[in-house]
């Protein structure tokens, strides 16, 4: 059906999206087998000849499974240091997809992640994005309310307490910690402390490194009602009006989505309309 679609309407884009889009990522992977399988030609290499702009990029972006995506798209990002990109991925992924991820990224680019990580990064970004390439953060759904509290006056005298900052001490708790756990710690430093967190991180930090650090923050509110940093919400609407200027963003969002479908549908109406 599928080489039918591409053979007969070149760019029928509502065949290639009603196909690709009807199924999952994983249900997509034995499609490329059996599409090489029948036509003996390669599906991916098909498309990139067929297809061309912001298209192609979607349709070859569903195409792959999410840690073949992820590490392409962090070698991509690499290159100017897209930090915001960088750790979005980085730490929203579980310790077991982020292994996949490296060893993935090994087989594709002959380097490990680690090595691609720095260069013209400073020390402690560059520490920082190391320390989530390794996948060890703790996935523990309970809370240590003790250990909590002890981090919450880790975080206080390794910054705002004193003259100066301690950025390996932040480092390592918003990179090692839980993000169950990194919500207590917060939670404890605004009662203890009556200070927010975003607003410490703000003061202490500056650059790159203040950059990663509210993106490690933020991150551990995503699906959690956040009431310490300002997270960006991202409705299907705005999405949507992002696709023309950030192709690349609602392609990885839309390939791990949840409401895939329903963005397929929007995404759909986007590029009909051009
Ligand atoms: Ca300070």
């Amino acid at each position: 059906v599928l080489r039918k679609a591409i053979k007969a309407f070149v760019t029928n884009k509502t065949a290639i999206l009603k196909l690709l889009g009807s199924r999952s990522n994983k249900q997509r992977l034995p499609l490329l087998r059996n599409y090489k399988t029948l036509c003996g030609k390669d599906l991916v290499k098909d498309l990139q000849s067929k297809l061309s702009g912001d298209f192609r990029k979607l349709v070859l972006a569903t195409l792959k499974t999410p840690a073949v995506f992820d590490a392409s798209e962090l070698h991509n990002k690499r290159a100017g240091m897209d930090v915001a990109c960088l750790i979005e991925i980085l730490s929203s992924r579980s310790n077991a997809e982020i292994k996949e991820i490296n060893r993935i990224y090994k087989q594709e680019y002959k380097k490990s992640l680690e090595e691609s990580i720095g260069g013209d990064t400073s020390d402690y970004v560059r520490r920082l994005l190391i320390a989530l390439a390794q996948g060890n953060r703790d996935e523990r759904e309970t809370v240590d309310a003790s250990l909590a509290a002890q981090d919450a006056q880790a975080l206080y005298a390794a910054g705002e307490k004193r003259l100066g900052t301690n950025k390996s001490k932040f480092i390592l708790i918003l990179t090692a910690r839980s993000k169950p756990h990194l919500r207590a710690v917060f939670h404890e430093y605004k009662k203890k402390y009556g200070r927010d967190i975003e607003k410490s991180i703000r003061r202490e930090m500056s650059g790159k490194l203040k950059r990663c650090m509210l993106a490690l923050g933020e991150n551990a509110f995503l699906h959690n009602n956040n009431k310490f940093f300002n997270v960006k919400r991202i409705s299907i609407g705005l999405l949507v009006k992002w696709c023309g200027l950030q192709c690349l963003k609602l392609t990885q969002f839309l390939c791990f989505s949840l409401f895939v479908e329903v963005l397929w549908f929007s995404s759909y109406l986007h590029f009909s309309k051009r």
